[in-house]
């Protein structure tokens, strides 16, 4: 029987070792949430890197995490020390995450990091060719595996291959800049689909197909001599029933149930004699997510609009992310210090203006923070998608809340009846506020019933099965045109 083999940078799973015992745990990040479902219903492996590298093994617990895995239905890609620095740390997190998201100055170009991404594509491709039976599809996904479409094709030419980008792609005039922009583009062209979140990332990546390497497009098909290779835009949803599941058992929960966070969020609420009202922030700590300058923007909301305070909180989770890179760690410093210096300037006996986390919490909550915050603030600098914006709107079952999002983001496409912003424009962002804290629950209703249709329709379930039906047309058609 044929099966999907998916393949993405990280297995959607932590392994813990506990004196030679393996535990294993669900990753958070936008790709392992969305794909989740998706692998636990259908006939699938996944393979990844499962998170240790090869110089934490000894072979007893190599058999052990092996079995692990195989439970999961996941397949480990093996890789070693110096493989995660030049490939996950510099190549794919130190040149191309920066130069996809617009930070033309952080992008570094190194030799040596670029032959360790090609290196590790490789080790890619092997263990998928190993577990690759005729009939199988491939669904690879995001920028870490720019390269695997072709290496695949090369030695399967007949298997059907789908790319999905989770990340946007830049315009021709930015992604001219590198110099493996030949080598990078062919890479993905070994597919028979390649899937983008939006129009725009499709179109610039068609540009730059054209313009780099002069293929010839027509509509969205790029004509190769002897293949026609489809590109699209699939913007993906969440897990919509998951989320509306788990916000009416949280609002059913008897107080005595009540989790420690939702226990916190009463106990400030009820803090001295006012109710301050929740503003939500939400992401990993990342320079493209604009959590500066979303601190900045609340503290000019406060300075413009002193009457909030008091009467409004920022309760900002920054999960971990990448505390390898050095600009990961200069952004947590300025976070740090601009929490404190905020918190410093306004605080009073009974109100802290911003409730700051640094780490990842269980789903429950973040369910907890979805379903208590009066309004969600997300205002990335560049972001593919942003599944935050959508879950926190999934989540109100009472069908209150106000979303503020970035202009920037892939969501904002969909997503109109939010508040759009522009991340830059700490003035439209203070009065954003202002009318999203005093919205009328009514419109708040009327704009959420509009958006969580959309979500409900659009869930990452019917996300992949579009992307699947339209890589199995393509082959149909690359078939036919093949014969002529
Ligand atoms: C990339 C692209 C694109 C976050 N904190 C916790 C937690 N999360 C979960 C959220 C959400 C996911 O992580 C974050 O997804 P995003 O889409 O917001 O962002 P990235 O991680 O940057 O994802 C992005 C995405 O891929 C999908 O294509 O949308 O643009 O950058 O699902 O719920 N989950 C738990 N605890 C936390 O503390 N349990």
């Amino acid at each position: 029987m044929s099966k999907t083999i998916i393949i993405s940078n990280r297995l959607p799973l932590q392994l813990r070792i506990h004196d030679n015992t393996i535990e294993t745990i669900p990753s958070v990040g936008g790709l392992a949430t969305g794909m989740r479902s998706v692998h636990t219903q259908g006939d699938s492996i996944w393979i990844g890197w499962s998170g240790l590298t090869e110089e934490e093994f000894n072979l007893e617990l190599k058999t052990k995490v092996n079995e692990a895995l195989q439970k999961h239905q996941c397949v480990g890609v093996p890789l070693t020390e110096d493989d995660i620095e030049g490939f996950y740390y510099g190549f794919s997190n130190n040149t191309l995450w920066p130069l996809f998201h617009y930070f033309m100055e952080y992008t570094e170009f190194e030799k040596t990091t670029w032959e360790t991404y090609r290196s590790v594509n490789q080790k890619f491709a092997d263990v998928v060719i190993q577990n690759l039976d005729d009939g199988d599809t491939v669904w690879i996904h995001d920028y870490q595996l720019l390269l695997l479409p072709d290496l695949i094709r090369k030695k399967k030419p007949e298997v059907s291959i789908g790319f999905f980008l989770h990340i946007p792609f830049p315009s021709y005039e930015v992604f001219r800049t590198i110099p493996c922009r030949e080598e990078l583009l062919e890479g993905m062209l070994g597919a028979d689909l390649l899937g983008f979140h939006t129009y725009d990332y499709e179109r610039h990546f068609l540009s730059s197909v054209q313009r780099v390497l002069g293929h010839e497009i027509h509509f969205n098909n790029i004509h190769l001599d002897n293949r026609i290779i489809k590109v699209d835009s699939f913007p993906m949803g969440i897990d919509y029933n998951k989320f509306r599941e788990a916000a009416e058992v949280h609002n059913q929960k008897a107080k005595k149930d009540q989790t420690e966070i939702q226990q916190e969020i009463d106990k400030h609420l009820k803090e001295g004699s006012n109710k301050a009202k929740l503003i939500l922030s939400i992401d990993r700590l990342d320079y493209t997510k604009g959590i500066a300058n979303r601190l900045r923007a609340f503290e000019y909301f406060l300075d413009k609009y002193p009457q909030f305070k008091g009467k409004a909180r920022l309760v900002m989770l920054a999960v971990p992310s990448r505390a390898n890179v050095p600009q990961y760690q200069r952004l947590k410093n300025e976070i740090d210090q601009l929490v404190g210096r905020i918190n410093g300037k306004f605080a009073e006996v009974s109100w802290t203006p911003i409730w700051y986390f640094y780490r990842s919490l269980p789903f429950e909550n973040l369910i907890d923070l979805y379903t208590s915050s009066e309004v969600a603030l997300l205002t990335p600098i560049r972001d593919g998608m942003n599944l935050v914006a959508k879950e926190y709107i999934a989540s109100r079952v009472d069908k209150k809340g106000v979303l503020i999002l970035s202009e920037m983001t892939g969501a904002s496409n969909e997503m109109s009846e939010a508040l759009i912003i522009n991340p830059n424009n700490f003035e439209e962002i203070a009065d954003t506020l202002k009318f999203a804290l005093e919205m009328p629950e009514e419109e708040q209703i009327k704009r959420n019933n509009a958006l969580q249709k959309r979500l409900k329709r659009y869930n990452v379930e019917k996300w992949a099965n579009d992307f699947m039906e339209s890589l199995k047309t393509t082959k149909d058609d690359t078939q036919k045109y093949t014969l002529k």
